[in-house]
């Protein structure tokens, strides 16, 4: 890192993800409520994020991502978010599943058990880790849910079994989401019996798909504020079956080694 104002030092650059993600329009937000005019956020990807993270990690440059929790990235690096005093971010706030309308009565299996499947941060982690050194998102979620047998058994018991009915589950590709998806489609097909189609798309069309039914079910909800206008704009033709984790966290993340410690010092 060299001399000047950070802003200097990264170029004014924030680095975000992918456009539809409640991420970027909560940074947006926060961009306008601290008066971050000059600044400027990168649009890109879930993977580009943490590629350019990696690279300046390794080099002990200067860097600002969007960022969230739960995620690998706070495992493998030394890593803080930027306190947010005006609140740009919102509370701490919760995954939720949510379903189309009708999939009670044609699934009423896949239902339940999407229903019930709930997990913590730290169990999520477990894939998520595995995931990022080089583990198949697909055999990682095998692995958990083979390793966590008893609490695979309580999502799925006395649960009738199908024999290859089919189940669309859409999903963004965020390393948190790759995760909770693999795992629900792991448990659907291992022990109900189900052939579930993963459909990768982008945030807008995966909440689209779930209200005009192209898809089934997604774990990807996150609630009440980063989805929020999808939530709003497509009420009443989903349903919400509440979270399967709770302990998020969303804001603007550094390497500890930046001598910044809130959003208010980017302000020059
Ligand atoms: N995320 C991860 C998503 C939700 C899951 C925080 C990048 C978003 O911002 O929409």
């Amino acid at each position: 890192a060299s001399g000047g104002t950070v802003g200097d030092q990264v170029k004014h650059k924030i680095v975000g993800i992918d456009p539809g993600a409640g991420l970027m329009k909560q940074t947006e937000k926060a961009m306008t409520d601290y008066g971050l005019s000059d600044w400027k956020l990168v649009e890109g990807s879930s993977a580009a994020m943490a590629a350019a993270l990696d690279k300046a990690y390794k080099n002990e440059e200067p860097i600002i991502v969007t960022g969230w929790t739960p995620h690998w990235m706070f495992a493998k690096y030394d890593l803080k978010y930027l306190e947010d005093p005006k609140g740009s971010y919102g509370q701490d706030e919760e995954i939720h599943t949510v379903v189309r309308n009708g999939l009670k009565e044609d699934a009423p299996s896949a239902y339940a058990m999407l229903d019930r499947f709930e997990w913590t941060p730290d169990e999520m982690a477990v894939v998520m880790n595995a995931v990022v050194d080089g583990t198949k998102p697909e055999e990682a979620a095998a692995q958990w849910v083979e390793a966590n047998a008893d609490k695979v058994d309580a999502w799925v018991k006395d649960l009738p079994k199908e024999s290859g009915k089919k189940l669309k589950l859409a999903f963004v590709a965020w390393d948190s989401e790759i995760a909770s998806t693999n795992v629900v489609k792991q448990v659907l097909e291992q022990r109900l019996g189900y052939k579930v189609e993963m459909l990768q798309v982008e945030a807008g069309p995966m909440w689209a798909g779930i209200a005009n039914s192209s898809a089934d079910a997604m774990v990807a909800a996150w609630l009440p504020t980063t989805h929020q206008d999808y939530y709003d704009k497509y009420q009443g033709q989903f349903e919400d079956l509440g979270a399967n984790l709770v302990g998020t966290k969303l804001g603007l993340v550094v390497p500890s080694y930046m001598d910044i410690n809130s959003i208010e010092d980017l302000i020059t």
